[in-house]
């Protein structure tokens, strides 16, 4: 199996856009299709393609699929293409089982046509959606609970369509909570009380975690597809202002941070950084809050660019646009919290972007297709304060110095690669509290290797790493997939929780290690623990601690 493949089959998730009746008349040039396939082909293209191909199919990790290049390679070209796959990363969907040789011709037939165009999503869709379940005045005034909330952590039950709090303390679930489906990311306002989570489906829930039994207060849609939410963290604004991000429409939108009213929507619609051509769907990647400014630190997907988002002044809005390279995608804060580190992942870099000056630290390249969740940082005893990220399309572990000021030979250049288990690596993680740092490879083709997660000693990074069979230690009843995602510490830094995570209709668990031992620490199981993936630690999430 080549690598491309892992990767191509993790950007094939599924889209809600599946669902949105899209029939267009059929191309005059193109074979013929009647509505009935239309539709069912357009669902199979959502589900399968989009996430490579591009929503109008005009190219992002794929390549373009437009009737002026489709038509020109004609049916029997493109049928082998989608049965077979290719070298470059296209999976074989045909001869993998996931396709049949009827609808593979339906597929082949379908991107000759011209592609449809989902609607837009604006302003009076949004109001249309948002709901102010509790009005902040009816809220209470005090925690009414007696959880220690800094240590709950918040698990996407992706295929439920929910969230399970946990009780970190304890490991008791606090309640489930109706979300929108897939939830992406859960992220925790400045002040720690509210939890903001965001679905594929680009439903954004606010919770209130001061409630007796925490829950939803708020709710909007504010697209059709979205991974990304964040809530404004900077000195006086703690609280204030929500934004969130959208793959469909190409747009972010800024909202008031108590009842998720939307304020100021914004288009990404525009140029890329380095041809410099007009692209129609740049999606918003991920989001982060500054600590220095006023601002948000939204990370456009196809265009290759950060934009500063001041929301001091959201009516005369002040967006500085630093230019790095495609397709940027995951990221997290440096050490010192200045230097936002985002990888743009088919271009192999990683690109440290200055909150502080408002511009492009450096660029560093690393290995394939860095996946760095939000990386993870320590200090390291040569190279001073280190960022590190894994690889979906590479073995190697990126350490890169973060230091300008006292590492300055080091700053922004690949200062070590570790060797890890495999590709197929998502997640990394560490605490200031550890002496370990944790990677993960739920996208790995072997079953040993994504069931399992490397392990090594920061006071000896060349002794190699230790891999603990977290798949086997949940001891689940039925041979799932048991793909072991998102090592995530608790509020102490000595526990890392891992999701072991099978289909919807076979059992999955949450796992904990003992940090100091690497001990199995204990195993959470509840019948309604359905598809868990990421989770998210309140103390952890809300200090940017990782
Ligand atoms: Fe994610 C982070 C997009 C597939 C679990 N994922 C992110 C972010 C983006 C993104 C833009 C950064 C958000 C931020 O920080 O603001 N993810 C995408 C995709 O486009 C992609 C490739 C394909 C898709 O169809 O969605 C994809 N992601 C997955 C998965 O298959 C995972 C494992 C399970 C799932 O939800 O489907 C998954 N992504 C996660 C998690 C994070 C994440 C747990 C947050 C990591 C963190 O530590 O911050």
């Amino acid at each position: 199996k080549h690598i491309g493949e892992a990767e191509a089959k993790y950007q094939a998730g599924g889209s809600p856009l599946a669902d949105v009746d899209l029939y267009k008349d059929s191309n005059p040039d193109a074979p013929k299709m009647s509505k009935a396939e239309f539709d069912k082909a357009r669902n199979i293209y959502f589900q399968r393609c989009a996430g490579c191909h591009g929503v109008l199919r005009k190219g992002a990790t794929g390549k373009p699929l437009t009737p002026d290049i489709t038509l020109a390679r004609g049916s029997e070209y493109l049928k082998v293409f989608i049965k077979y796959g290719s070298p470059a990363g296209m999976p074989n969907w045909g001869t993998s089982g996931e396709l049949t040789d009827d609808e593979v011709d339906l597929m082949a037939r379908y991107i000759q046509q011209t592609a449809p165009t989902p609607p837009e999503f604006g302003m009076a869709d949004m109001k249309q959606t948002w709901k102010v379940i509790v009005p902040p005045e009816q809220r209470p005034k005090k925690k009414m609970n007696n959880y220690n909330i800094s240590n709950i952590f918040s698990t996407t039950l992706r295929d439920s369509g929910e969230v399970a709090l946990i009780d970190g303390d304890t490991k008791k679930i606090i309640n489930i909570v109706k979300t929108g489906y897939a939830v992406h990311i859960s992220r925790i306002s400045a002040s720690g009380r509210y939890l903001f989570v965001i679905g594929r489906d680009a439903r954004v829930n606010m919770i209130d975690l001061w409630m007796e039994k925490p829950d939803n207060v708020a709710e909007i849609r504010i697209g059709l597809e979205a991974r990304s939410v964040d809530t404004s963290k900077f000195k006086g604004y703690e609280d204030k202002l929500a934004i969130a991000g959208a793959y469909w429409p190409p747009q972010f939108v800024i909202m008031n941070g108590d009842t998720l009213e939307p304020l100021k929507i914004v288009s990404t619609r525009g140029l890329t950084v380095d041809t410099q051509e007009y692209h129609p769907e740049p999606r918003v990647a991920s989001i982060v809050a500054s600590h220095f400014k006023p601002e948000f630190v939204v990370n456009v997907k196809e265009t290759g660019k950060t934009m500063m988002v001041d929301y001091s002044d959201i009516t005369n809005l002040k967006m500085t646009e630093i230019g790095s390279a495609r397709f940027l995608h995951d990221g997290g804060w440096d050490l010192s919290k200045r230097y936002f580190m985002v990888a743009a992942n088919q271009s192999n870099k990683i690109a440290a972007i200055d909150a502080k000056e408002g511009k492009l630290a450096g660029m560093v390249e690393v290995g394939k297709i860095p996946h760095p969740g939000r990386g993870a940082n320590f200090v390291h005893p040569k190279y001073g304060p280190v960022w590190a990220t894994g690889h979906l399309g590479d073995e190697s572990i990126a350490l890169i110095g973060t230091d300008p000021k006292n590492h300055k030979q080091y700053a922004w250049k690949l200062v070590e690669n570790l060797k890890s288990q495999g590709g197929g690596s998502l997640f990394i993680k560490t605490h200031p509290k550890s002496n370990h740092l944790y990677v993960d490879n739920p996208l790995h083709p072997e079953a040993k290797v994504s069931q399992s997660v490397a392990v090594y000693d920061l006071k000896n990074l060349q002794g190699g790493y230790k891999v603990l069979p977290i798949g086997d230690w949940a001891g689940l009843k039925d041979d799932g997939a048991k793909r072991v995602v998102q090592p995530e510490y608790n509020k102490d830094g000595n526990e890392v929780w891992f999701s072991v995570w099978s289909a919807k209709d076979k059992e999955s668990a949450i796992v904990i290690v003992d940090d100091k031992t690497l001990e199995l620490k204990t195993v959470i199981k509840d019948p309604k623990l359905i598809t868990p993936t990421g989770h998210f630690n309140v103390y952890n999430t809300q200090h940017d601690v990782y």
